[in-house]
């Protein structure tokens, strides 16, 4: 064998070596997130991958898959749970129905607007949430904006719950979404996101419900140009972890992981704002017709089963709904 030969060979040795120390000693996590490339989340969840290995010199790597190439909200919420994926980005919308505790958040109008939600998050109400999210398997490491929602579809504008008696409306899996559909008087279809577009196109229902960054990067606003602006629901969109997985974390390692992902929620929040601008200037240009609907009271009174519903069978979750209340 030559020098030059040996010299390769053992430098080709080194790197194997050094390469399988890395990745013995690498945690190596796989990330769900529904949103396309651009998103303020997809962007968010980028950002904390990068930090995270960036923090740890290499130690804790995720690699992100978006668009919901890893399978449906509802499922990849059970995979988180169980320890199958380990990071995700979720809506707390579907994950009411696993965790009560989290499901305050989707009675409609409960929220006066996006503060008041970091608000209740920052207290006592978000520490319930928490302990209830950790006792399904799920640890919450940051809190994304998810906006407000409103109705928006094919047939006409909504200006008060009379124009939606009759209309078949896509919400998330959750009994509290369909009863507030059935409580306006319309048919509520629960329906995976990824299915909603053709839906609506082909007419198998009227319309859904959305912020306007979804509305907009799904192309919901093509085939359902008629929006209006209910604000009905603001819902926090959580960045968690699987809890063996972070139980089994060293002090260090959930230090770094828990100020990544604050770095990346405050990006991931800047952007938010931004979009949301956009998306409704994106898709006024496209045509759509756009109402305000400034007196909300009849929307509001019309919820009161829904409430009354979610008390009676959670009667736990009272001092909970009202510390949310009562939070300025
Ligand atoms: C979006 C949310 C998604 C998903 C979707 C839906 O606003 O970010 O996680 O919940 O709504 O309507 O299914």
């Amino acid at each position: 064998m030559n020098y030059l030969k040996k010299f390769s060979y053992s430098v080709i040795a080194v790197v194997v070596l050094v390469g399988f120390t890395v990745s013995a000693q690498a945690k190596e996590w796989r990330g769900w997130n529904i949103h396309p490339a651009g998103y303020p989340n997809t962007v968010g969840m980028d950002k904390f991958a990068e930090l995270l290995s960036q923090k740890s010199g290499g130690k804790l790597q995720l690699k992100m898959y978006h668009s919901g190439t890893l399978g449906s909200q509802p499922d990849a919420i059970e995979q988180v749970r169980m320890g199958g994926l380990e990071i995700a980005n979720f809506s707390l919308g579907p994950i009411g129905p696993i965790v009560p505790e989290a499901n305050v958040v989707s009675l409609p109008f409960i929220f006066k607007d996006t503060n008041h939600v970091w608000r209740v998050l920052e207290g006592k109400a978000g520490e319930m949430i928490n302990a209830g999210l950790a006792k399904k398997g799920l640890i919450s490491l940051a809190w994304y904006d998810g906006g407000a929602r409103s109705f928006y579809n094919s047939k006409k504008p909504i200006r008060t719950p009379a124009d939606a008696v009759g209309m078949k409306i896509r919400v998330m899996e959750n009994d509290l979404y369909t009863g507030m559909i059935r409580a306006l008087g319309g048919n509520p279809t629960p329906m995976a996101y990824g299915e909603v577009y053709q839906s609506l196109k082909t007419g198998v229902v009227d319309g859904a419900e959305n912020n306007w960054p979804s509305y907009e990067s799904t192309g919901h606003y093509e085939v359902a140009k008629y929006h209006s602006d209910s604000l009905h629901l603001i819902i926090p969109e959580i960045l968690a972890i699987n809890v063996g997985v972070y139980n089994k974390l060293s002090a260090e390692e959930k230090k770094i992981i828990k100020e990544a992902a604050q770095e990346s929620a405050l990006l991931q929040r800047k952007l938010w704002k931004e979009r949301e601008k956009a998306s409704q200037a994106k898709v006024m240009a496209g045509g759509v017709v756009a109402n305000e609907i400034p007196d909300k009271s009849a929307f509001q009174a019309a919820m009161k089963p829904v409430y009354a519903k979610f008390l009676a069978d959670n009667p736990g979750l009272k001092t909970l709904v009202e510390m949310i209340q009562k939070t300025p």
